[in-house]
């Protein structure tokens, strides 16, 4: 029985809800309807009555970006309200309340978030957003630290893993566009042609670079450390200046913590390199662009001590079981231990953070920061600076061995 919802079958099916046709309050006739979605998926209304808004979220059968030429699960509207719900219990506050879903119609509706942006619209017009290191690092220590093998048993990890294990389509999205595509002729990729003619040819080419995208790609599909957004870009934040609220998790599965990780920091360093191409006074160039670097600073040490305090607090999964490290000696070990992991866990990270960046820049799917630079060539300089960048962070990633490497390379980048 799934049908896509207009406004006039959107309106009618929100006025046969009780609940929310009293919260938005007046007439059902006299609500404002509006389809905002600017995303690759779905649509999006927001709805308003006299009394209060929502906003609610429609999976179509096929990507929009694209057209029905590219059918999509509906089921994915169900992994995103499965995802947000978790993610509400661990994170509170940190993502819109869920105000109802149908799973046939693959339709959600939230708490309509007022005035929050997409983050990224903010980024391209050099808005800083002071709570935003601390809030992005808090959701992703508590969703990753207490849905991995350090928080559950192996019972419940196992069932979780299980619970998502259907969202395979959204993966392979990600495992083609991200991981494949990029590096070979696909008919979907584009680039900023003529000026980056070479540098495309080039990555098809380059086997170190071939290498290890390959070894990423394994990593995303084979190793399922936590229940991950998917999909963390600047995109999928809604921000202000005292709030940050994570949307869209419609890409959640169990995979490799430091793909989430890496998304924040790749689509901060973007914006970072974008700031060149953007009409802007030196000044504000200048405040925008070392508030950026400082951010993906505060992101990863935000987030590596949130998840090591969360995991010295008391782990009772079945990973590193408290049996083995009992004593002193036992605790001065696991403490080395849980710096090994933090540490390979940044390896993955800043790996993770190069192949979303390259990907925006050659793939299908582009961003706003990069394309709203209107003149070519100015956007091609900024792209080339973060692709150099990205380029080392993939084949070298162990080299980078704190984020200061990263944001100091970044630096070294800036009028490269
Ligand atoms: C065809 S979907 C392209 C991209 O949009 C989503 O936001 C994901 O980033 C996906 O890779
Ligand atoms: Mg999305």
């Amino acid at each position: 029985d799934y049908r896509i919802l207009h406004e006039a079958a959107l309106r009618d099916y929100l006025a046969g809800l009780p609940e929310l046709r009293a919260l938005l309050g007046g007439e059902p006739a006299a609500w404002a309807i509006t389809e905002v979605g600017d995303g690759n998926l779905n649509l999006v209304f927001i709805v308003k009555g006299t009394r209060g808004g929502i906003a609610v979220k429609q999976a179509l059968p096929y990507v929009r970006l694209v057209g029905e030429s590219w059918p999509l699960p509906l089921s994915r509207a169900h992994y995103e309200y499965l995802a947000l719900s978790r993610q509400a219990q661990l994170a509170p506050g940190l993502v819109p309340a869920l105000l109802h879903h149908n799973e046939t119609l693959a339709l959600t509706v939230m708490e309509l978030l007022e005035p929050h942006i997409i983050m990224r619209k903010g980024l391209v017009a050099a808005t800083p957003y002071p709570r935003f290191a601390d809030d992005i690092t808090t959701f992703m220590a508590r969703t990753l630290f207490f849905t991995s093998d350090l928080a559950l048993t192996a019972a419940e990890k196992k069932e979780a893993i299980a619970a998502f294990a259907g969202n395979h389509a959204l993966c392979k999205i990600t495992e083609d566009l991200i991981f494949t595509d990029p590096y070979r002729i696909a008919e979907q990729n584009r680039w900023t042609a003529p000026y980056l003619d070479a540098l495309a040819a080039a990555l098809r080419d380059d086997m170190e670079l071939h290498v290890a995208i390959s070894r990423l790609k394994l990593k995303f599909m084979a190793s399922p450390e936590a229940l991950i957004h998917g999909d963390l870009h600047t995109g999928s934040i809604m921000v202000t200046e005292s709030q940050t609220r994570v949307i869209d998790p419609e890409f959640a599965f169990y995979g490799p913590m430091g793909f989430d990780v890496g998304a924040v920091l790749a689509n901060l360093l973007m914006a970072y390199f974008a700031s060149a191409g953007h009409e802007r006074s030196p000044g504000e160039r200048h405040a925008f662009e070392g508030w950026v670097l400082e951010t993906v600073e505060q992101v990863w040490a935000g987030f590596a001590g949130k998840f090591l305090d969360l995991w010295r607090a008391g782990a009772s999964g079945d990973a590193y079981p408290v049996s083995l490290f009992a004593g002193e000696k036992g605790a001065a070990r696991l403490e080395a231990e849980r710096q090994a992991y933090m540490q390979r866990l940044f390896t993955d990270t800043v790996g993770f953070a190069a192949a979303k960046t390259i990907r925006r820049i050659f793939g299908l799917a582009h961003n706003i920061d990069f394309e709203l630079i209107e003149e070519p060539k100015k956007r091609a300089v900024s792209e080339a600076r973060a692709v150099r960048l990205a380029r080392g962070m993939m084949v070298e990633a162990v080299a980078f061995r704190t984020i200061a490497d990263v944001t100091g390379a970044a630096r070294k980048l800036r009028d490269w």
